[in-house]
């Protein structure tokens, strides 16, 4: 278990697959670390079971996706993530990359972090190969503008981390969900600062 008594360690899942993430990883019940949620689609939002949720950007954009980036609701995003994650001393940030709410909103947590001066670092996954060239396309720009706002970029392809062999798609995201937890647990670790550990 990891325990830490002068840092103030906080999670973000964010998007669809990091709040999946997210809830595979509350499940290991880690000592002393805040959980966040945050989304652009209630329904998905109201199901988790994080103690902080965060609705972000509900404009519509040209009539198609909510996103936070480049809308109105901007402004009003950044001030939700700043009352969420101000006080931390380190923010690790969960996302699929691929999707435009997981991607877009990564990068605004990453931004208002990196205002904060809070150390973060962020594990996100790569879309399988078998997905859209679009969506391949936006989490590759997605790690680029990431590598340029916080502290460390774990990048963990879907492909790599999601054997489906022999067994069902939930299943090979669950094992795919506890590596990224054996990172996010690793990266704790590792953070700067006054940490202690006691066994894992
Ligand atoms: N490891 C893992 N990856 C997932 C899971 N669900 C989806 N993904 C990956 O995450 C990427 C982003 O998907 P979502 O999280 O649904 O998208 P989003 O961030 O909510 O963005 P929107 O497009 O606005 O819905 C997908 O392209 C998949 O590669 C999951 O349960 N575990
Ligand atoms: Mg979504």
């Amino acid at each position: 278990m990891i325990s830490n008594k002068s840092s103030v360690i906080k999670v973000a899942g964010i998007g669809t697959a990091g709040g999946i993430i997210l809830e595979n990883i509350m499940q290991d019940q880690l000592d002393g670390i805040d959980y966040i949620a945050a989304n652009t689609e209630p329904k998905v939002l109201s199901m988790s079971s994080a103690p902080t949720k965060i609705l972000l950007g509900l404009e519509i954009k040209e009539g198609l996706r909510p996103s936070p980036i480049n809308c109105e609701s901007r402004q009003e995003s950044i001030r939700k993530i700043e009352s969420a994650i101000g006080g931390a001393t380190m923010v690790l940030l969960v996302a699929g990359l691929g999707g435009e709410t997981g991607t877009n909103t990564c990068q605004l947590f990453a931004e208002v972090a990196w205002s904060l001066g809070i150390y973060t670092v962020a594990i996100v996954t790569l879309p399988f190969s078998k997905e859209s060239l679009y969506r391949k396309t936006i989490a590759k720009a997605g790690v680029i503008n990431l590598r340029n706002l916080v502290n460390s970029v774990l990048v963990m392809p879907n492909d790599q981390i999601c054997n489906s062999s022999g067994r069902g798609i939930l299943d090979s995201f669950k094992a795919g969900d506890s590596i990224i937890s054996g990172a996010l647990q690793s990266a704790i670790r590792n953070e700067p600062g006054n940490l202690r550990l006691s066994s894992l």
